[in-house]
């Protein structure tokens, strides 16, 4: 029986911004935990203003309960802090998990820092630096052949228009409508996966003719919430086009593109942010994200939801709509 339409799962609390992974046979959750803050709404998200973490689990999202595993990582833990502990991702490697998180540093930069922790639902120690080089927000990991990549980066308050090849910029510079849009980062983990192993490099996203999607392509161009999984040996980079709320989706041939614009995966939700993960799990694809609709649309209280994801015989994705009737 396929979930058509989609569900709410935690109702009791405001979660967005999902990391969906399968450990141990289990579905583990690592979403960002909303809260209100009373910062008023800007351009710049200073509203999302968010203190710590929750993961969750489940072995049945159709049917099954969700455990709520508590607090797993803090903002008063880490050493670095500032404020602002946006959306998260966790990778496991020789039977360690590691977390990757942005959050504003004492100077009001977001940093990628990386906790660590021996089971899946945490707790996470933080190391006491941020990831040397790293900047921006939304890391997600793939892992290929015993390799780990993070893509990351996000526009706006996700401060990605202040750094160009790696290195901050005196002022924020977003590029003319005709030139190439501001990509997404990929980058190789170090084998002790607590560095970059090289310099990040730009994730491409080419439209069908072959050239880069440009600024002025902004209902498919990259703006934040990265995200990667494999279907049948193509690698699909998908990510929120941000000011035009969708989440759209790009096919490559290996983990460092370039990836070819493809689509639709979600129509605009109630709330402003979009920000999903696309998982297997028991035979069966799902896409996790948030919408506003619990919270009447105060769009920084996001709810987290899961609905069944499908591909056409092509390798396409069925494209779902984010309000449903
Ligand atoms: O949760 C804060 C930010 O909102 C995330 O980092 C973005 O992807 C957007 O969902």
């Amino acid at each position: 029986m396929r979930m058509k339409t989609s569900k709410y799962l935690v109702p009791d609390d405001y979660m967005a911004d999902p990391a969906v992974h399968v450990f141990n046979g289990k579905l583990y959750i690592y979403p960002s935990h909303d809260r209100e803050s009373g910062i008023p709404e800007n351009d710049n998200g200073d509203h999302f203003d968010m203190k710590d973490y929750h993961v969750f689990s489940t072995d049945d999202i159709e049917n099954g309960e969700i455990t709520d595993h508590g607090v797993v990582l803090d903002t008063k833990d880490i050493p670095w802090a500032g404020h602002q502990l946006w959306d998260c991702d966790v990778a496991c490697k020789n039977g360690k998990y590691y977390m990757y998180f942005p959050l504003k540093d004492k100077t009001d930069i977001f940093r990628i820092g990386v906790a660590i922790a021996d089971k899946p639902e945490g707790p996470f120690i933080p190391l006491p630096d941020p990831i040397r080089g790293s900047y921006s927000i939304d890391p997600a990991i793939l892992e290929e052949n015993g390799e780990y990549y993070m893509y990351f980066g996000g526009l706006w308050g996700g401060q990605l228009q202040r750094y160009r090849d790696n290195k901050a910029l005196e002022s924020a510079v977003f590029p003319a409508d005709n030139e190439p849009a501001i990509p997404s980062r990929v980058v190789k983990l170090s084998p002790d996966m607590l560095q970059f192993a090289e310099e990040p490099r730009p994730v491409i996203i080419l439209g069908k003719d072959g050239k880069p999607l440009t600024t002025g392509d902004n209902r498919k161009r990259f703006f934040e919430a990265s995200w990667i999984h494999k279907y049948n040996g193509k690698y699909y980079f998908s990510y929120s086009t941000g000011d035009t709320h969708l989440l759209c989706y790009a096919t490559g041939d290996n983990p460092y593109g370039p990836f070819t614009y493809q689509g639709v995966i979600l129509t605009p939700v109630v709330g402003w942010t979009t920000h999903h993960a696309i998982v297997e799990f028991k035979g069966k694809w799902y896409l996790f994200h948030h919408d506003c609709v619990p919270s009447g649309d105060i769009t920084w209280l996001r709810s987290l939801k899961v609905i069944e994801l499908e591909y056409a015989g092509d390798g396409k994705i069925k494209t779902i709509e984010g309000t449903e009737k």
